[in-house]
């Protein structure tokens, strides 16, 4: 699958039906100016117009911002009215803006879960309330699936097992140990759970990689640089790194070259995302392997909502499609890169 296919299709769907929604909503408005205009905000949404209120995770990561860019922009082009409210990094927060969503009665919920775990209560409520709920992003644990309409993101746990089974390829034919550290995602999240156990299902058969530290850096570039510090000052021997998004390995490359060694070469570094400024130091070789991630879920989070609104059939899940780079495939994309 290249790069380009994870946005072009949905690129040639939504410019179509911007202009289908535009055409309608003139042929609407100059129908309600022949009779008097009664009902339409004017706005060019119309009284049918989607209110969608939309929970995030935060503001950690270059990932992050490019997806709440996505949706941002999405919800403008189709006329979507979105309230938008950014949850710190907090579970609390998300639930108190679920809460608020409900009482304000918006038509459709959709979040991006900060932990897997304890939803249930207000996506109960929320269900009860009789507004439904698409999961974005990332998934919940909840056993019961009718909780919410649709999960739209990415298969976690394949990005984990790509980024395994480049390395098992790197050091196929070695018998030497491979010592490797990992820098986990932020603690109870989807993407670290699912990365963590991906990798380590990938690298499983072969006993000369070992694990030898696994620490959470919280998904950002901060905390990234801190523990890859500690890993650096704590490790006689460290061959690879594998960091659960780009933003903590860009921190770790910043550790390494502290310590005087070079990153992409005195160890290896494969991350996930495949953000602008990750796909830069994979191009000069600072990182040696990526597996992509696609925030660009705008276009299709507007185009589920609207059907969810009308009550029509949505699948339960929607994949993301995405790809991997090296640091050639890198070079030749980079300048087209949008985030
Ligand atoms: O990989 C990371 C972000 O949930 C897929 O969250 C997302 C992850 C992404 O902060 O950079």
């Amino acid at each position: 699958m290249c790069e380009q296919s994870a946005r072009d299709p949905w690129e040639g769907v939504v410019s179509k039906r911007v202009t289908a929604a535009v055409l309608s909503g003139l042929l609407a408005a100059s129908a309600l100016a022949g009779c008097g205009g009664d009902g339409d905000s004017g706005d060019g949404g119309g009284p049918d117009k989607l209110t969608l209120g939309f929970s995030q995770v935060g503001a950690e990561s270059g990932w992050r911002t490019a997806n709440t860019k996505s949706i941002q922009d999405s919800a403008a082009e189709q006329g979507v009215d979105l309230k938008f409210v950014d949850a710190q990094g907090k579970q609390e927060n998300q639930i108190k803006a679920i809460r608020n969503f409900i009482t304000q009665r918006v038509d459709v919920i959709a979040f991006s879960p900060v932990v897997e775990s304890g939803w249930d209560t207000v996506l109960k409520e929320a269900k009860d309330a009789g507004i439904p709920v698409i999961l974005t992003d990332r998934a919940v644990d909840a056993q019961d699936t009718t909780l919410y309409k649709t999960f739209i993101g990415s298969d976690f746990v394949l990005e984990g097992k790509k980024a395994g089974e480049w390395l098992t390829k790197e050091y196929e034919g070695k018998t030497d140990p491979v010592n490797i550290v990992e820098l986990q995602g932020s603690p109870g999240a989807a993407p670290a759970n699912d990365r963590k156990a991906g990798f380590a299902e990938a690298i499983a058969a072969d006993p000369k990689f070992k694990v030898v530290a696994s620490q959470t850096g919280q998904f950002t570039r901060t905390d990234g640089k801190q523990v890859m510090e500690t890993f650096l000052r704590s490790q006689p021997k460290i061959d690879v790194l594998y960091a659960h998004n780009d933003d903590m390995g860009l921190g770790a490359i910043e550790a390494i070259e502290a310590a005087g060694k070079k990153p992409g070469t005195d160890i290896k570094i494969i991350t996930v995302d495949a953000v602008k400024d990750g796909m830069t130091a994979l191009s000069t070789g600072k990182i040696n392997f990526i597996v992509e991630c696609s925030p660009l879920l705008g276009p299709q989070l507007m185009d589920l909502a609207k059907k969810v609104k009308a009550k029509e059939e949505v699948p339960q899940r929607v994949l993301t499609e995405e790809t991997t780079f090296t640091p050639e495939q890198a070079k030749a994309v980079l300048a087209d890169r949008k985030y």
